[in-house]
């Protein structure tokens, strides 16, 4: 055949644009259709209403996300599907406290579990999490979703997107990150060109059955060395090794069953603060003490809306941005 000029621009044009197109899913995401297919899957908004992280309803007031996402938000949005469009339908509930695991160790990324304890129940199906009885075998097909990052380092997506990834056992996950890397509690997941990635932590990997009411999650989406990286599987905590944990927060616990505490900066130092009983008396999460001089731990001292309360609070403030940025 013969190549005209214009049908060689033609085909350059739908070349790069296919290009385009294929990088645009180097995490391998497809749109989730029909939207509100995964009803539990949530979105963890910070003071502003950023997305930040993903979380999954396993009860009707509690939302299941990772450790590491704590101390960022103030918020969770449930019903979400384009984060762009604001006419969308969607529960915007207040989180009253974030209870971390114990055990979380932020340097390893063991135990990288969180419970949302929110301020009103969700209406939307709650999913179902492994207690030990789902196949979590090396070769099953799990699902992840979430509107982190199309690509490592990327821009993150709008609309929700979910890809399947087959599980890798722990022994090769191991192999690839290196001996100890890998421990129990945690799981991996991997497909060619297909991975969780920015963005996406705290949000559910699941068993897809019929439907949101079938549906079990087996992981969290955790931690990873890039995203889609061949010799690089995605890491996942292991929902099935949190039963206590999980039953403890279910049951109405909170101290007892792990570290508490409102986000917004108060990881920064423990909470010591807490224990003085001035930091876990609001329903909160942080998004008060950048100096709204409402509900904060300051105004519990009775310092009222002076220049004292002022100052404070910028200090409160600076140490929250540099919290932040550490946490980067
Ligand atoms: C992250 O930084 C992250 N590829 C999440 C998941 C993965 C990598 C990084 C897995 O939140």
């Amino acid at each position: 055949m013969k190549l005209s000029f214009t049908n060689f621009l033609i085909l350059s044009a739908s070349c790069i644009a296919s290009i385009a197109n294929a990088q645009d899913k180097i995490v391998g995401g497809t749109e989730v259709n029909p939207p509100g297919r995964y009803e539990y899957q949530a979105a963890l908004v910070d003071g502003s209403g950023s997305q930040f992280c993903g979380g999954s309803l396993i009860a009707p007031g509690y939302v299941l996300s990772a450790a590491h996402c704590a101390g960022i938000g103030s918020a969770v949005q449930i019903g979400r599907h384009d984060l762009s469009d604001s006419s969308e339908d969607f529960e915007n509930i207040n989180v009253v406290t974030e209870i971390t695991h114990p055990d979380y160790n932020d340097s390893t990324l063991e135990n990288d579990i969180m419970i949302l304890k929110l301020e009103s129940d969700s209406s939307a199906q709650p999913v179902e999490y492994d207690t030990g009885s789902a196949d979590t075998s090396a070769g099953e097909d799990v699902t992840v979703m979430g509107w982190g990052t199309t690509q490592s380092g990327g821009s993150s997506s709008d609309v929700l997107l979910e890809v399947e990834v087959d599980i890798v056992s722990n022994s090769d996950c191991e192999s690839d990150y290196g001996s100890g890397a890998i421990t129990d509690v945690m799981m991996c997941a991997a497909r060619d060109g297909k991975d969780s990635c920015q963005g996406d932590s705290g949000g559910p990997l699941v068993i897809v059955g019929s439907d949101a009411a079938t549906d079990v999650q087996v992981g969290i989406v955790s931690w990873g060395n890039g995203c889609a990286d061949p010799s690089f599987p995605g890491v996942y905590a292991r929902v099935s090794e949190f039963t206590d944990f999980i039953e403890c927060v279910l049951s109405g616990g909170t101290d007892e069953c792990g570290n508490t505490g409102l986000g917004g900066g108060d990881d920064w130092w423990g909470d010591w603060d807490d224990n003085w009983g001035w930091n876990d008396d609001n329903a909160t999460w942080g998004d008060d003490s950048w100096g709204n001089n409402t509900d904060d731990w300051d105004d519990d001292y009775g310092f009222g809306g002076g220049i004292i309360d002022v100052i404070i609070d910028l200090i409160y403030a600076i140490i929250e941005l540099l919290s932040s940025l550490s946490r980067k």
